[in-house]
C-alpha cells in the first residue's frame, strides 16, 4: 500500500502522519481477540504498572506469538514504514502498550532517538515507529500526543527516569521542553482500531493517564533503514539484533488469526 506525495511530505514536514482506519475493521478485531492472550503471558517481557499486576507492555511479542508475528509484518504498515524510510527497513523493536482502563499509567515526554542513538548505537533517526491502535482512541483513554515539527530537535541527553512510571525511560526535564511545546503546539490524533499513527523517531511525544473504562492499547512497532544498524549491545529480549528486512505479508494476512 503506497502513501500519497502529501502524505510523505507531511510525515518529513511534520515529523508524523495519521492515517484513521488504515487497517480494516474485521482484520483488527480479529487481532484484537488475541489481546487477552498477549496479556496473560508471565513471561520477562511483560513490564507491568507500578501496582505490579496490570499489563502495561509487552517488549517483543512478534518473537513468541503467532497473531503478532503477522501484525508486524502488515502491508498497510510496512510498506508506508518502507517508504517514508526510503528503502527496506528492519524491526529494531515491537511493544505492546495496553494502557488499561483506570489505571493506564503515563507516558512521559520523550523522544526515541537518544535512547536509540545513546543505549543502542542506532546511527540516525532514519525510521518510523509505527503505532497500530487495537482499539478505539479517544480523548479520553490517555492519546498519544506529539508534538509537530520536533524530529530535527537536539535536546541535551536525558538521565534515565526509573522513578515515575515503571519502565524506565529518558525524558527530558519541563523546563527543558515547555517552550518547543507553546511554540509548536499538540497534536492527539485519535481515531478507531485499525488507525496508524507514522511518527519519526526523533519527534517528541508522550501521552497521559487512563482515567476512562475504555482500554488503549496500542502497537509501539520501531522500524529502522536496513543501513541503519543498531549495533549496541541492550538484551535481545528488549531490542532485536536481527537486521534483515521485513518479508511482507499479504492484504488480509490478519484475518486467519483467531483469538
Ligand atoms: O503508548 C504510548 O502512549 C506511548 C508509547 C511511546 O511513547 C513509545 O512507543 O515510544
Amino acid at each position: 500500500m503506497r502513501l500519497s506525495d502529501d502524505q510523505v511530505a507531511h510525515f518529513h514536514d511534520k515529523g508524523f502522519l495519521f492515517v484513521p482506519g488504515l487497517i480494516p475493521a474485521a482484520e483488527i478485531a480479529t487481532a484484537a481477540a488475541a489481546l487477552p492472550r498477549l496479556m496473560s503471558y508471565q513471561r520477562r517481557e511483560v513490564v507491568r504498572e507500578k501496582d505490579k499486576t496490570t499489563v502495561r507492555s509487552i517488549l517483543n511479542s512478534h518473537l513468541f506469538d503467532d497473531m503478532m508475528r503477522t501484525m508486524v509484518r502488515h502491508p498497510r504498515v510496512i510498506e508506508p514504514a518502507e517508504q517514508l524510510s526510503g528503502g527496506p527497513v528492519y524491526i529494531f523493536q515491537s511493544i505492546v502498550n495496553f494502557k488499561r482502563p483506570f489505571t493506564g499509567d503515563v507516558w512521559q515526554w520523550h523522544q526515541d532517538y537518544p535512547t536509540y542513538r545513546a543505549d543502542d548505537l542506532m546511527a540516525e533517526p532514519r525510521g518510523v515507529n509505527c503505532l497500530v491502535f487495537f482499539e478505539d482512541v479517544s480523548e479520553f483513554n490517555g492519546p498519544l500526543m506529539i508534538v509537530p515539527e520536533t524530529h530535527t530537535l537536539v535536546t541535551e541527553m536525558p538521565e534515565i527516569d526509573t522513578s515515575t512510571t515503571s519502565y524506565p525511560l529518558r525524558s527530558p526535564k519541563a523546563e527543558d521542553i515547555a517552550a518547543i511545546i507553546k511554540e509548536k503546539g499538540l497534536v492527539a490524533p485519535k481515531g478507531p482500531a485499525g488507525s496508524v499513527i507514522f511518527q519519526h523517531l526523533n519527534a517528541l511525544h508522550g501521552s497521559g493517564p487512563n482515567l476512562s473504562p475504555w482500554g488503549r492499547t496500542m502497537l509501539s512497532l520501531t522500524l529502522s533503514a536496513v543501513s541503519n544498524k543498531a549495533t549496541g549491545t541492550r538484551r535481545g529480549w528488549v531490542v532485536c539484533h536481527d537486521y534483515s528486512p521485513v518479508v511482507v505479508l499479504g492484504e488480509g494476512c490478519l484475518l486467519a488469526h483467531g483469538g
